[in-house]
């Protein structure tokens, strides 16, 4: 019997044993299933290094090539109203926000700030986080990535005049974010808000628009701590009308451009800070006429303004400037169209032109090579997202223009990210009968 015993009982161990890790198997494999079914897969970049990089850069039948819808993912695919977003990558990492509708059980029309992330260059992205969560209109997300972390901001609309910027940060890739915080906080409506980070540095500028008024302030704040504490606010400008302030960083300097459409001041400024933000020097005029909404992209030293039309101007051409010593000094006023084909007297220029029609909310990006991202219309019932790329080493003219979105119907307010040779470009499209939010992963062979 002792024996019997001391040969069953190991027996009945390892038998419990199996059982166990039997069923500790079955529950990840049930888990992994399940959180697998709730991922967004996209495309894999292997496809364009075979075919599409192919087209792009050898063929010289078209000036504009368009993407392949196949290869473009939904990130949102919900019923609600899925808008203005906004992208970051760093390392293999893809970070959207989003703004969308959250009608269920609430009295009023509300909006929530949405996130989701990738950790496989955009190939999958998780469930998506509401970071705002509340009550109050929450508006235009913007996101910027460092090494030290996640940064977002947004506007909630406090009361009917006064709008506030509102901040919270990640500090683990985006798994949990901090409380968050009312940055501008001012009884004027604050809104228009765009955010750059550099290592722990992190800067914010919005619009402050007194009640019953056109005209504003741009106004910044800045944290040298990764978004713990924040300095006082800053006014960079009064007296602004129809401005979209742009922030960029790099290293010590902090960039800021806005338009202004006050007929007393118009033109586009610039003005940095080569101080992390402690103070800045005078804002110059980059240009004095025919400027709209612009952008600003900052690698190193090099420095990139690009402006297209507002709402409100219409412009018919993607207008930029650069500089190679951190904005001391700009090249002449330059175009896309005559970037791409190098002359203005080309029937390319002709054909560009008529392309580039009405660009909105230009984005742009500078990595080794410099990407413009924009809005453009195709057709009274179409707007598309056209995208076209320049190589700054060798100082070489655009490329071809890529039609990103390439269908019926308006798809506007694109935003881009880079990181290796991966470009994201992300943008809201109207599709079976609501706002959703569309990813595409453009692989750039160098
Ligand atoms: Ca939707
Ligand atoms: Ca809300
Ligand atoms: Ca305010
Ligand atoms: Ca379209």
């Amino acid at each position: 019997m002792a024996n019997s015993s001391n040969f069953r009982i190991p027996n009945i161990i390892i038998n419990d044993h199996i059982l166990t890790y039997f069923y500790y198997i079955l529950f990840i494999f049930i888990l992994n299933s399940l959180i697998f079914h709730q991922e967004i897969y996209a495309i894999d970049e292997s496809f364009f290094v075979n075919s599409f990089f192919e087209k792009l850069k050898y063929d010289n039948n078209s000036l504009i090539i368009d993407f392949p819808n196949s290869n473009i993912t939904n990130l949102t695919n919900n019923k609600e109203d899925s808008i203005y977003a906004q992208i970051g990558a760093f390392e293999n990492n893809v970070y959207v926000v989003w703004q969308e509708s959250v009608s269920k059980n609430l009295p009023k029309h509300n909006y929530d700030i949405f996130f989701i992330k990738s950790n496989d260059k955009g190939k999958t992205f998780s469930m998506p986080i509401n970071l705002s969560n509340n009550t109050e209109f929450s508006e235009r997300p913007q996101i910027a990535v460092s090494e030290n972390g996640i940064f977002i901001i947004w506007a909630d609309e406090i009361d009917k005049n006064n709008k506030e910027i509102m901040f919270t940060k990640s500090l683990d890739n985006g798994a949990t974010f901090s409380k968050v915080i009312n940055i501008s906080n001012t009884l004027k409506n604050s809104n228009r808000q765009e955010i750059s980070a550099y290592n722990k540095n992190v800067y914010i500028v919005w619009q402050d628009t007194q009640q019953n008024n056109t005209n504003s302030s741009i106004m910044f704040k800045s944290s040298i701590d990764g978004g713990n504490t924040f300095n006082n606010s800053i006014e960079l400008m009064n007296n602004t009308d129809d401005s979209f302030p742009k922030i960029s960083s790099y290293g010590n300097y902090v960039y800021v451009v806005w338009n202004n459409e006050n007929k007393e001041n118009s033109g586009l400024f610039f003005v940095r800070s080569s101080n992390q933000g402690d103070n800045f020097e005078k804002a110059i005029k980059i240009e004095y006429t025919n400027s709209g909404e612009s952008q600003i992209a900052v690698n190193g030293n090099k420095v990139l303004v690009v402006w297209g039309g507002l709402d409100s101007k219409n412009i018919h051409n993607i207008y930029f400037v650069n500089s190679n010593d951190n904005g001391s000094t700009f090249t002449g006023l330059k175009t896309v169209s005559e970037k791409i084909t190098g002359s203005s007297n080309t029937s390319d220029y002709n054909q560009l032109t008529k392309i580039i029609k009405n660009p909105l909310n230009v984005e742009v990006n500078n990595y080794n090579l410099s990407y413009i991202v924009w809005q453009d219309t195709i057709s009274q019932q179409n707007q598309d997202i056209l995208l076209t790329l320049s190589n700054q080493t060798d100082n070489n003219d655009y490329t071809k223009i890529l039609n990103l979105s390439n269908n019926i119907g308006v798809s506007e307010c694109p935003s881009i990210a880079i990181s290796g040779n991966n470009v994201y470009v992300i943008w809201e499209d109207f599709i079976s009968g609501n706002h959703e939010i569309l990813f595409a992963n453009i692989y750039i062979q160098t």
